[in-house]
């Protein structure tokens, strides 16, 4: 059946955090393949899986070394291929991670391209400096620069993130004839397709210095540009449509023209993009900044993108984004109540809707107090910059809480045993400390449980052509709350959601389909409420 990702809800797993079957204190493949029935109870149609590749995990998989061969801490290809094909038993796809713009520096191709062996010498994006200068001016995703000098080779080579990332040069075809074979490997075992890391920056039209920026001097060169178009183009064609599969592309900084055309379907280069926008309305330029969340901001970067893209991929956390509970809702004081209302909305969006291992159950970020808790390379480098730019502790603390994607790759906190249930070895990331108090075992038996609302909302969604098929049309939007319709033929059923502790004033007509309170009051909408109405709103509330 084409399309079938429209109509399915995905879940990603982090494996290093998901479930640890042999007590080595880190999640695998055999500890997913365990929990399968669990993800089918909750009606999952697919799982992303964030890379289980051989890595050296300078990155935590997002440095591959080998792509087509299994990181032994995650188990064997024996245990891969058992995980596919049971996944797929219970009706569930499994996408893989296509982390393509990089490789790790410990991956062959690396090692043979810094001692000039062919085919490898052109394989990645190697410049004599500018004396004892690097070849451009350009900064990088993990803060710094982005260049690091190589003695053997004699010259320095380009990693857009850690030292250990070196980008990949697709100005040589026999780059792209590897990714090929790499994506036929994994779609020949019968995955269901790939979320594409980074996707939109493989093309780098010039090494030129760049305008001079706080975020990524030098992007101009790289982001979105024609010869990313054509290499995603040819990846379609050459590859993807031999399969009924689906690619979904994490684009960072696509404005709306080339998000458009990343994902439009004539074009035949993506199926779907995560963007950003919505992620970055809570942030001065970049989230180690952060300022404070206004829910309208937040709605007009949604509405912007439902409106601008024919299908979109929605998405309210991930492995590096902080929990959303804690970040959009109220994890103290309506913790539940707020958990729900986030679900109520990413399910009734237009679009395929993507949750985050743990965000079914509420989990919420972790309370760092140092550095030392802290494994992400990324908030690392941050923090070597910051020291190099005497920011006081207490305020690098902050930028910590806020911005460390450690938030979300705390072990998935199952019941409230030893280590909530993750693993009976020492974890590799601290548990949070509120495990006993949110875990999955304790929300299974109980109706109303956040995991079992998101249970409901799936079902709803997975009967419902109002919501997989329906136009989305926005109706109102306040400092509090958010209200749109979602219309198929004579269907028209009313989201409405409150985003704040504050009730606000709005009468609506028509039953409750589903809401988060035990009962309905039509006159008004309360702290976190969250409404879906085979109805309206009425017209007086404008
Ligand atoms: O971390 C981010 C925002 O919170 C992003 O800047 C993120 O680093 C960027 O979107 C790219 O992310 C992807 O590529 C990285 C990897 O570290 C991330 O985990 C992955 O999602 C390099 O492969
Ligand atoms: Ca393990």
């Amino acid at each position: 059946m084409q399309n079938w990702w429209k109509d399915i809800v995905i879940y990603q797993i982090y494996p290093r955090s998901f479930n640890d079957s042999n007590d080595d204190g880190i999640g695998d493949i055999p500890g997913i393949i365990e929990k399968l029935g669990y993800l089918k109870d909750l009606g999952i149609g697919a799982i992303w899986l964030s890379p289980v590749y051989k890595s050296p995990n300078e990155d935590n998989g997002y440095d591959i070394s080998d792509y087509t061969d299994i990181n032994p801490e995650y188990g064997t290809m024996y245990d891969m291929d058992r995980l596919i094909s049971e996944a797929n038993r219970h009706g569930i796809k499994i996408i893989m991670d296509l982390v393509i713009n990089h490789t790790s520096i410990e991956h062959e191709w690396f090692e043979k391209s810094r001692e000039c062996i062919a085919p490898y010498k052109d394989y990645y994006i190697w410049r004599k400096g500018k004396g004892k200068k690097p070849p451009n001016n350009w900064t990088g995703f993990f803060g710094g620069d982005c260049w690091e000098y190589d003695e053997k080779r004699g010259e320095y080579y380009l990693h857009l993130f850690a030292k250990g990332q070196p980008d990949l040069n697709y100005y040589n075809p026999k780059v792209l004839e590897e990714v090929k074979n790499i994506m036929n490997f994994w779609l020949k075992k019968g995955v269901g397709g790939f979320r594409c890391d980074v996707v939109n920056i493989l093309y780098k039209t010039s090494l030129e210095n760049g305008m001079k920026s706080i975020v990524l001097t030098g992007k101009e060169h790289y982001v979105s540009q024609e010869g990313t178009h054509q290499i995603l183009k040819t990846l379609r064609t050459e590859v993807l449509d031999n399969y009924n599969c689906f690619t979904v592309g994490e684009t960072v900084l696509a404005t709306q023209k080339t998000g458009k055309e990343l994902c439009d379907k004539n074009r035949g280069e993506l199926d779907m993009i995560f963007t950003f926008e919505h992620m970055e309305i809570d942030q001065f330029f970049i989230k180690w900044f952060p300022k404070r969340f206004r829910p309208k901001k937040f709605f007009k970067a949604i509405i912007k993108w439902q409106e601008s893209l024919e299908w979109c991929a929605n998405y309210l956390e991930n492995h590096d984004q902080p929990r959303s509970v804690s970040r959009f809702g109220d994890e103290e004081f309506y913790h539940e109540l707020s958990a729900k209302m986030l679900a109520a909305m990413l399910l009734t969006l237009k679009g395929t809707p993507f949750i985050y291992q743990g965000q079914e159950i509420g989990m919420t970020n972790f309370d760092f107090t140092n550095l030392n808790e802290v494994k992400d390379i990324e908030t690392h480098n941050i923090m070597k910059l910051a020291d190099k730019l005497h920011i006081p502790e207490w305020y690098k603390l902050k930028m910590i809480k806020r911005g460390c994607r450690d938030n979300a790759r705390t072990p998935m906190q199952w019941n409230d045993g030893d280590n909530a249930g993750f693993s009976d070895g020492i974890p590799w990331l601290k548990v949070n400390e509120n495990y006993k108090k949110i875990n999955a075992e304790g929300q299974m038996e109980k109706d109303n449980s956040i995991r079992n609302y998101y249970k409901k909302l799936i079902n709803l969604r997975s009967k419902s052509n109002v919501l997989k098929s329906g136009v989305m049309k926005p109706v109102k939007m306040t400092k509090k709350i958010f209200v749109y319709e979602r219309i198929y033929e004579d269907q028209k059923w009313t989201i409405a959601l409150n985003f704040t502790a504050k009730e606000a004033k709005m009468q609506y007509f028509g039953n409750v389909i589903l809401s988060n309170y035990e009962n309905s009051n039509k006159n008004k909408l309360r702290a976190y409420e969250a409404i879906i109405i085979d109805g309206r709103i009425s017209s007086d509330n404008f």
